[in-house]
């Protein structure tokens, strides 16, 4: 007899793993139902992006000092509106606001989780078609605080319950995780309802591409102009050279790399020395879920899921993906390479001295450093 393939809506899926929590109290899916319901309102109005007034910018900046278009705004909108509807958050923070939001309707004042994200990542691409994403990141709140606030955003990215995002891609997808694997849905648009789709996601450890805005070149440091060099080497055993490939959208860059394979880098700038990659809404959140489908991300020195969070808004270098590919360009920032690769860059300098603290070591570049 033909065995009958099962179909899994998002919220089945959600309600089956809810046992998972010891201290569940259905409040954590009440928030992924929320976020599931904002994505496909999102969805809805980024497919009618290119047939009704929506595009174009409005003239406002947000707090990081960009351009803030329609979309963003009215991404922002739904998710804030719809997590505060749920009753399962007491905060949100987002990438759009200044500050977080307390959420002080009667049900959510008590609730237990805190919601980081940022609405609409990749906006610069909203115009041209090209796909976009929502990323979010959920915390316990702390214990004995007399109200939510800053302190409760600010805890590393170990403490994340759950983080996940949404592709509106050629297929619109939400994949996320509590910390049980990684699991993902497809938007099935005539029926509004995300099915599993990927089960258990695991990223391949064969690098299939590497994504970075190689336009900054001249902004790297040495050792990742070196590491670049390096990478475009031929050297077949290896599986190098590495294809390129860089959408602009992290979200969308990221799905790639987990389902095929890959290396994600977004260093230190000679102007931003952290880069451009904010670490509570887009680093911890895509760590979490790289690291639960078997992947590694650090700063070049760190993981991400050990950095203290000072600030809100604080940015980070990220290099993510295969874990071999991570280690590869980890190894090329701590100085530890093969000597023929020295040759490769030898007059260049460092932008930034390396720090010394925290384990690591320093740098080592043998005879031809300059
Ligand atoms: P926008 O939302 O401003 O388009 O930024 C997208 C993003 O945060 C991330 O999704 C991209 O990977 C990265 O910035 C692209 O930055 P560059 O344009 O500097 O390459």
């Amino acid at each position: 007899m033909e065995s009958v393939r099962q179909i899994v809506t998002l919220e089945q899926f959600i309600i089956e793993r809810e046992n998972e929590f010891s201290f569940s109290s259905g409040e954590l899916s009440q928030l992924l139902r929320d976020i599931g319901l904002a994505a496909r309102i999102v969805n809805r109005e980024v497919n009618k992006a290119g047939l009704v007034d929506i595009l174009g910018i409005t003239g406002e900046t947000n707090v990081q000092g960009e351009e803030v278009k329609k979309l963003d705004i009215f991404a922002n909108e739904q998710f804030i509106n719809a997590l505060s509807a749920g009753g399962a958050t007491c905060m949100i923070a987002s990438e759009e606001n200044e500050d977080f939001i307390r959420v002080n309707s009667l049900v959510s004042k008590n609730a237990k989780y805190i919601v980081m994200i940022d609405p609409l990542d990749g906006s610069s691409n909203i115009d041209v078609n090209v796909s976009i994403g929502t990323i979010f990141s959920i915390n316990r709140r702390l214990e004995n605080m007399p109200e939510p606030g800053l302190a409760d955003c600010l805890q590393s990215g170990m403490h994340q319950v759950a983080a996940g995002y949404v592709i509106y891609g050629s297929s619109t997808m939400l994949v996320y995780t509590t910390g049980f694997g990684v699991n993902g849905f497809t938007l099935d648009p005539s029926l509004g309802e995300f099915f599993l789709s990927h089960r258990n996601m695991q990223i391949p450890e064969k690098i299939n591409s590497y994504s970075i805005n190689e336009g900054n070149y001249f902004k790297f440091d040495y050792p990742i102009r070196r590491f670049l060099a390096w990478i475009k080497e031929e050297e077949k055993s290896e599986g190098r050279p590495y294809n390129a490939r860089y959408i602009g959208s992290m979200v969308a860059d990221l799905h790639r790399i987990l389902l095929k394979g890959g290396l994600f880098l977004y260093p230190g700038l000679k102007d931003a020395p952290n880069g451009k990659l904010r670490l509570l809404y887009e680093a911890n959140p895509m760590a979490f879920i790289i690291e639960q489908a078997g992947g590694k991300a650090t700063n070049g020195f760190q993981r991400i899921l050990e950095l203290t969070p000072h600030e809100l808004h604080q940015r980070t270098p990220l290099f993510i993906g295969s874990r071999k590919g991570v280690e590869e360009v980890e190894s090329f920032l701590k100085g530890d390479v093969k000597e023929h690769t020295l040759a490769l860059l030898p007059n260049l300098k460092y932008w930034h001295p390396v720090p010394e603290e925290g384990g690591i070591r320093p740098l080592k570049l043998g005879k031809a450093n300059p």
